[in-house]
C-alpha cells in the first residue's frame, strides 16, 4: 500500500471516529432532557439542582398611596411599598426563601407565575394553600428548576389586588448566559383612572366581564407612565418584558431597532426571530436581545404597542452621546438548540378538551370551562412524564389567555393548522372562536390551577385544575 492510500485510510478512520464520538456526545447531552414514553422530549429537567445557596427576601403587602404620574395618585396595594414590588434576582440553583407578611385589609397569597415550584408553594387558595389572613405571615420556599423571566402576584381577589399594584418579578439567571451591557426588566401594566386622577374602584363590572376584562386608560412600565431606559451607543441590552395587566394584550414594536426574541415565558427559543409583532397576552413574558447601533448616538427610540388601532407608548430608549460609545459585546444568542419540534404531535389524538364559553345568569355573566364555573367542574388527571394533548375550544368571541400552573406546554395547532412555535410557554392566547391545541409532558406532581389570565374572566368562573400523578 502506498503512502497516499494509507493517508486516505487514516483520514477515513478519523472521520468515522469523530462521527461516532460526536453522536455519543449528543446522546449524552440529550439525557439532560426528559423524554416521554412516546418520544416527546422536553428541554427542562425533572428535578431542581439546588446548590445550597439560599437567597432570602422579606416581602410585605400593604395598602399604600402611590403616585403613578403627575396628577394621578391611587389607593394602591403594594409589595414593600413599591410598584412593581421588588425584583427578586437569583441564579439557577439558588433556593428562594420569601418571608411574606400580609398587612392588607384583606386576605391574599403569592403565586409564582411560570415557576415550577413544589405544589404547596403555588399560592392558590382552595388548591394548594389556605389564604393568608390580614396580619398573618407565610414562608414561601422553593428552588427554581428553570432559568428565565418569571413574576409573582396574588391569587386571591386577583382582579382587584393586581389592579391595585400587587405584582413583582422573579428573574432566575442562567450562569451559562453571556453578559449583556444591561439586563433590564419592563413590567407593563394598564390602569383605569378616573377623571379626578384616582383609581376607578369599580372592579369586575358587567362591562369588563362581557368583554376582554378590565382595560385601563393609563399604561405604565415599571409603575411609571414615562419610563426611560438610558443606554450607551453600542450597548447590547437584554430587555425582559412582562405583561401584568388584568386584560390588555400588547404587541410591542421596537421601531428601527433590531430586536431579537430570545425567550418566551422564561424559556429559551430554538431559533432567533424578530420580537416585533409578538402578542404579549396577560401573564406572558418575552426576553429581547437588542444591540444599540453606534450610529444611534443622541437619539431616542420610542417602543410602542400596536395591538389595537390606537398606538400606545410603552417606554423610551434614550441613547447617550457619541463620546460614550462602547464596543458591542460579541456573543452568540443565548438560545436553546434542544427544543424538539413535535411536528408528529398533529397526528396524536386529543386527550382532553376544554370548551371555553360564557353563560348569562340573573346577576350578569359567568365564564365557564366545559360548562362549569369554578370550583365546580372536573379535575383532569394526567400521568407524570407522559405526553398529553390538550385542546382549548373557544366558543365565545372574547380573548382567553389560558395559563397552566406548574407546567410548560407547546402550541401544536390553531384551528387545526400546524403551528410549530420554537419554544415552550405557560400562557397561550386563545382568540375568539379559535381552537388551540397544545402538547405537554408534565413533570411536576400535584394539583395545579388552569385558568384564563384575563383576571375578570377568572374571577367569574373561568378556572379549573389539573392533577399530575
Ligand atoms: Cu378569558
Amino acid at each position: 500500500m502506498n503512502t497516499k492510500k494509507k493517508r486516505i485510510i487514516i483520514l477515513i478512520v478519523a472521520a468515522i471516529l469523530w462521527l461516532v464520538l460526536s453522536y455519543l456526545y449528543s446522546v449524552e447531552k440529550e439525557k439532560k432532557n426528559y423524554e416521554s414514553d412516546n418520544g416527546y422530549s422536553v428541554n427542562y429537567s425533572e428535578a431542581s439542582n439546588a446548590t445550597g445557596v439560599v437567597k432570602e427576601f422579606d416581602i410585605t403587602a400593604s395598602q399604600t398611596t402611590y403616585a403613578l404620574a403627575e396628577g394621578i395618585e391611587i389607593d394602591g396595594f403594594t409589595y414593600n411599598g413599591e410598584v412593581p414590588g421588588p425584583e427578586l434576582r437569583v441564579e439557577l440553583g439558588d433556593t428562594v426563601r420569601v418571608n411574606f407578611t400580609n398587612d392588607l385589609p384583606q386576605e391574599t397569597t403569592i403565586h409564582w407565575h411560570g415557576v415550577r415550584v413544589p405544589n404547596a408553594m403555588d399560592g392558590v387558595p382552595g388548591v394548594t394553600q389556605d389564604p393568608i389572613q390580614p396580619g398573618e405571615s407565610f414562608v414561601y420556599e422553593f428552588t427554581p428548576k428553570d432559568a428565565g423571566t418569571f413574576w409573582y402576584h396574588p391569587h386571591v381577589r386577583t382582579s382587584e389586588q393586581v389592579e391595585r399594584g400587587l405584582y413583582g418579578t422573579l428573574i432566575v439567571e442562567d450562569p451559562a448566559d453571556p453578559e449583556y451591557s444591561q439586563d433590564v426588566t419592563w413590567v407593563v401594566d394598564d390602569w383605569r383612572i378616573t377623571e379626578t386622577g384616582e383609581l376607578n374602584e369599580a372592579f369586575n363590572t358587567n362591562h369588563d366581564l362581557m368583554h376582554d376584562g378590565r382595560w385601563g386608560n393609563v399604561i405604565t412600565v415599571n409603575g411609571s407612565s414615562d419610563e426611560q431606559l438610558s443606554v450607551k451607543p453600542g450597548e447590547r441590552i437584554r430587555l425582559r418584558l412582562v405583561n401584568v395587566s388584568n386584560g390588555r394584550v400588547y404587541t410591542p414594536d421596537f421601531s428601527r431597532l433590531d430586536a431579537a426574541l430570545i425567550a418566551v415565558d422564561g424559556m429559551k427559543v430554538a431559533g432567533v426571530m424578530s420580537a416585533n409583532g409578538f402578542e404579549l397576552a396577560p401573564g406572558n413574558r418575552i426576553d429581547v436581545d437588542i444591540s444599540i447601533p453606534q450610529t444611534y448616538a443622541g437619539k431616542t427610540i420610542v417602543i410602542t404597542d400596536t395591538y389595537t388601532r390606537n398606538i400606545n407608548t410603552l417606554g423610551k430608549i434614550v441613547v447617550g452621546d457619541m463620546g460614550d460609545t462602547v464596543a458591542t459585546p460579541d456573543f452568540e444568542y443565548p438560545i436553546a438548540t434542544d427544543v424538539s419540534s413535535w411536528v408528529n404531535a398533529t397526528n396524536e389524538p386529543v386527550d382532553y378538551e376544554y370548551v371555553l364559553d360564557a353563560e348569562r345568569t340573573d346577576t350578569g355573566i359567568v365564564w365557564t370551562m366545559n360548562g362549569e364555573v369554578y370550583p365546580n367542574g372536573e379535575i383532569a388527571e394526567f400521568e407524570k412524564g407522559e405526553f398529553v394533548k390538550i385542546r382549548f375550544t373557544n366558543n365565545s368571541g372574547r380573548l382567553h389567555p389560558m395559563h397552566l400552573h406548574g407546567q410548560f406546554f407547546k402550541v401544536l395547532a390553531k384551528d387545526g393548522a400546524l403551528v410549530n412555535e420554537g419554544y415552550l410557554r405557560d400562557t397561550v392566547l386563545v382568540n375568539g372562536k379559535e381552537t388551540v391545541d397544545v402538547g405537554m409532558v408534565p413533570l411536576d406532581e400535584g394539583t395545579w390551577a388552569n385558568h384564563c389570565h384575563i383576571l375578570e374572566h377568572a374571577e367569574s368562573g373561568m378556572v379549573t385544575a389539573i392533577t399530575v400523578k
